[in-house]
């Protein structure tokens, strides 16, 4: 009989990865969509008409519709990776965010319950570095203390709590991944990493005159969005619930992702000044194609994520250092050069979009 997976979030980065991952280990694979006014499901298109792969109506924010889909589809296994994920965007709807990425996790964790699967699905929860938020040690493992720094990470605490509550309480298989940014040629465009990937494809062919960011000295531990899907899959694989970190245990900054991106993209970039006044120039032209704005900088920032993944490797076998963050950059520029070099047709709207994102209307 095939394991049978529910996947909340599939519309999503790790979600379609994750659906890839799945199917290839020969599990019948459900997803949850919302409904929405334009086709958002070009990242699972190609698995669309698979046998073995369906998909239900459920929101994050209405317990019914998630105890509809997890009483229908009866899964061995949940991955719930529904979120309002953008940490910036946290700030403008608080409210929201609190109920998908908190009140959320208890709908389904509630719905499993009640649906009497309690002792037979296994549930994998999305959580992540931004819990350690003002970090208070680095590098940051399974026992660094908590700081939440931002309206998302208070939610995601919340997610990570009751899932360790229900552990406790019910004897439940729940498990956080306390996963690090993890990137790829399908991370949203307003996540700094595919923001800059795309800007210098677009900047080097002449489609994009200027990237505008927010603090350049931001440090990240950036994984590979595939390498990681696979350690959700493990960490429920385990003989005993347990939450793991995921990183790759290599730190670099948002200056140094650029000057990579950029090279890949055939343009050196040399940061001169400080501050507000820093700003990236085009070694070869002396033009300015890199500035900053304040308009991306958050009330509250973090930023020092380096993520240990010591006990992820000795206990689940996983490997953090599968793509480094060089294979990382090239993989996701070369993606966005083909991208932008096709952008003929689309390219007054991609236009737009950019100059929105310059004067910080899109962030
Ligand atoms: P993503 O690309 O933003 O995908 C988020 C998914 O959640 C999408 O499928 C989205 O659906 C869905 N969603 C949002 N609000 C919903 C709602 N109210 N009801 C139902 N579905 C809803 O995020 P990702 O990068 O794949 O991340 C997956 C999960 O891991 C998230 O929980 C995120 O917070 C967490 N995480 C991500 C990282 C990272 O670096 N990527 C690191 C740590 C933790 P639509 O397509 O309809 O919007
Ligand atoms: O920002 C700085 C920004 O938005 C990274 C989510 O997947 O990972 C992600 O959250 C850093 C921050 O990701 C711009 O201030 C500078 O310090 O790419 P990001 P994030 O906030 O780390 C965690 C683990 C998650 O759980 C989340 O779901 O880069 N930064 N300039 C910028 N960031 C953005 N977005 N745009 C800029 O222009």
């Amino acid at each position: 009989m095939k394991k049978v997976a529910l996947i909340t979030g599939v519309t999503g980065q790790d979600g379609s990865y994750l659906s890839e991952f799945l199917l290839s280990k020969g599990y019948e694979v459900h997803g949850t969509i919302r409904r929405s006014s334009v086709d958002y499901r070009e990242r699972i298109a190609h698995l669309e008409g698979d046998p073995d792969f369906h998909l239900h109506y459920a929101d994050m924010g209405d317990s019914m519709s998630i105890l509809q889909v997890v009483s229908k589809v009866q899964p061995d296994e949940i991955y719930n990776l529904a979120a309002q994920s953008h940490v910036q965007v946290s700030f403008d709807s608080p409210e929201f965010t609190a109920d998908v990425d908190a009140v959320g996790v208890l709908r389904v964790l509630e719905a499993v319950r009640l649906c009497g699967l309690k002792d037979k699905c296994r549930i994998y929860q999305a959580s992540t570095s931004e819990l350690y938020g003002k970090v208070e040690e680095v590098p940051q493992n399974e026992d660094t203390p908590f700081h939440p720094y931002s309206p998302y990470a208070v939610a995601k605490q919340y997610g990570f709590w009751i899932v360790k509550e229900y552990r406790d309480a019910y004897n439940m298989f729940c498990c956080s991944g306390i996963l690090f940014n993890h990137e790829s040629e399908r991370r949203g465009e307003t996540f700094v990493t595919r923001k800059i990937t795309l800007a210098a494809a677009r900047i080097a062919q002449g489609k994009q005159d200027k990237l505008y960011l927010g603090n350049l000295s931001s440090l990240r531990d950036w994984g590979y969005a595939k390498d990681y899907v696979e350690c959700m899959w493990l960490i429920l694989q385990h003989d005993t619930p347990e939450d793991f970190v995921i990183a790759t245990g290599v730190q670099h900054s948002v200056r140094e992702f650029c000057e990579l991106a950029f090279k890949h993209a055939g343009m050196e970039i040399e940061f001169k000044g400080e501050g507000m006044d820093e700003k990236g120039y085009d070694k070869k032209t002396g033009r300015v194609v890199i500035e900053v704005s304040p308009d991306f900088y958050r009330p509250t920032d973090v930023v020092n994520l380096w993520g240990d993944p010591s006990k992820a490797k000795r206990e689940l076998g996983w490997d953090p250092q599968k793509t480094s963050f060089e294979e990382l950059v090239r993989i996701m520029v070369k993606h966005d050069m083909e991208k932008v070099a096709v952008e003929h047709v689309s390219s007054v709207v991609r236009m737009n979009l950019a100059e929105y994102l310059e004067k910080g209307i899109v962030k």
